[in-house]
């Protein structure tokens, strides 16, 4: 099955050894400087996550944000029209950390077309360790993204209880029938419809699992006007209540030119309507 038919049909595939040791390697190193700089009260309320740093607050992430061979085996394997880039965290579980709860990362469910093929934003995985299901690997439930499925009912679905663990029987950390593992290598890269339901395993490892996710939009040129309206705030990384987003740090706006500079082509353009409401909750007929 080509990656394109698996993403679309799946919601997720994996891109093998895509990205050059010398990128991972600065991507851990700057990774691991981050994380130094992290409270013990940041990790309280981020235990299921075990961390949730800002990618904009550190401008050396734009040489992976902009990877050219991450670039390349995008547009080898799909038929992207207009990518662009909004924001992305990096999240680290420690060792012996709780599972990540189900959940799926698409904020536009407000719109029809969030209910066809058409696919709005992908999650690009980098993970920072090699991962199987003993350290917390990615797992999902595989054509989530284009049907009703009861996590999307569920009341607590993003929360910040959910976020500190506060109920760890919730049924949003317990595994699933028919979840597929993700296990990958150091190098490769985990390409996701926005819509699929994720989650990932409890790291059950002396060591830390590092894992920088990043968002995109692959067909920019054909989203609304609210819809582009919508990543250009969340890279402009505009506060806004009703968005549970990490606003008030830097955006790439505020980086140096040689950083800016490098990312400038996945930049969405600046707003032209109102940005289309926050509304992670899909509502099937
Ligand atoms: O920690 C992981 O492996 C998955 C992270 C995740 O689900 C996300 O970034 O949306």
């Amino acid at each position: 099955m080509s990656k394109l038919k698996e993403l679309t049909e799946n919601g997720c595939c994996v891109l093998e050894q895509v990205l050059p040791e010398k990128l991972t390697k600065k991507c851990i190193d700057i990774s691991n400087k981050a994380l130094e700089n992290l409270s013990s009260d940041h990790r309280e309320r981020n235990k299921s996550q075990g961390s949730m740093i800002h990618l904009a607050d550190y401008p050396e992430y734009s040489d992976l944000i902009a990877s050219p061979e991450l670039m390349k085996s995008l547009e080898n394997n799909f038929n992207f029209s207009d990518l662009r880039f909004s924001s992305g965290y990096l999240i680290s579980k420690p060792p012996k950390s709780p599972p990540l709860f189900w959940h799926q990362d698409w904020w536009g469910w407000e719109h029809k077309s969030s209910y066809t093929d058409f696919i709005h934003q992908i999650f690009i995985m980098v993970y920072l360790t090699d991962t199987s299901r003993e350290n917390g690997c990615l797992k999902y439930l595989s054509g989530s993204h284009r049907k009703r499925h009861k996590f999307h009912e569920s009341k607590n679905a993003h929360s910040e209880e959910l976020a500190r663990v506060d109920n760890p029987n919730d049924p949003l950390f317990l595994n699933e029938q028919d979840e597929i593992d993700v296990p990958t290598k150091v190098g490769d890269v985990v390409v996701g419809d926005a819509r699929v339901l994720h989650a990932a395993n409890k790291n059950n490892s002396d060591n830390k699992r590092s894992l920088i996710t990043l968002w995109y939009h692959p067909h920019y040129n054909q989203m609304t006007d609210e819809m582009r309206s919508r990543v250009y705030h969340l890279y402009a990384r505009k506060s806004e209540d009703e968005v549970e987003t990490d606003a008030g740090g830097l955006t790439p706006y505020d980086w140096e030119d040689i950083y800016k500079d490098k990312i400038n082509f996945l930049a969405p353009d600046k707003e032209t309507a109102s940005p289309t409401p926050w509304q992670r909750k899909p509502n099937w007929n």
